[in-house]
């Protein structure tokens, strides 16, 4: 019963994380940013072991963002848009291969950030899906659609073996402890425009800036 709890509070806290991340003038609050993936992967821990690798990466990378907002610098680190331009400035971004910065913000970033597209892909999947559906086909083209492209082979290879111990629909459904699958299927109709716009705006920014392919 605790655990059930704790998930509702999770999802609730997901979806207004990501509706408070952006400003008015479309700038990202890292702060809440992290949280939206901190509740994730707490969503994540739950539905097995076998994702705990993949929980480890996501942690490990919240972890340096937030080490980064708490530090003497953090006053740069508020929103996306100051992060980038102040590890730009100042030369803190390894920006064609691995070397002093291995923990850039930017970088660290931006691995979450093409997570995001995945789970994008996922819950659009989730969304137009019949009882029928499976789940571990869903996660798996939207895993080879977005996030595979920038992973080595044996990563994919784990990762693709994980996705088959996914619960099925269902289970999926009642795991999200929401309701019904229509409420479900409310939530997420609220979350996903808001998570495409997190995503569209700072994808943008990562382009303007000619960063998208960080090392
Ligand atoms: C309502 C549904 C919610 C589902 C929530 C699921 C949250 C998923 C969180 C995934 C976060 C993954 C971050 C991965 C970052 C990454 O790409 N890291 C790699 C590159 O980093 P590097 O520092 O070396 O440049 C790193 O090599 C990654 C290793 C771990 C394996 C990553 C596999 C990612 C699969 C993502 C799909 C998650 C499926 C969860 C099932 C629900």
């Amino acid at each position: 019963a605790v655990a059930l709890e704790d998930l509702k509070f999770t999802l609730q806290e997901v979806l207004d994380t990501f509706k408070s991340c952006l400003s008015e003038h479309k700038e990202v609050f890292l702060e809440h940013y992290v949280a939206g993936w901190r509740g994730l992967v707490r969503f994540m821990n739950c539905l097995g072991s076998v994702f705990s690798f993949i929980s480890k990466d996501a942690v490990n990378k919240i972890q340096i963002l937030v080490n980064h907002l708490n530090g003497e610098n953090g006053a740069h680190y508020v929103t996306i848009q100051s992060m980038v331009k102040y590890e730009l400035d100042s030369q803190l971004v390894d920006l064609t291969k691995r070397g002093s910065f291995p923990e850039s913000g930017c970088r660290t970033l931006l691995r979450l950030h093409r997570a995001l597209r995945w789970l994008e892909l996922f819950l659009e999947r989730l969304q137009t899906s019949t009882e029928d559906s499976n789940t571990s086909v869903m996660c798996t083209e939207a895993y080879n659609e977005s996030l595979a492209q920038h992973h080595t082979w044996i990563i994919r290879k784990a990762a693709g073996t994980a996705f088959w111990a996914l619960p099925g629909r269902a289970t999926f459904f009642d795991v999200m402890n929401v309701g019904s699958p229509e409420q479900v299927m409310a939530v997420l109709g609220d979350t996903l425009p808001l998570i495409s716009e997190v995503y569209q705006v700072t994808e943008d920014l990562y382009a303007q800036n000619n960063i998208l392919e960080l090392p």
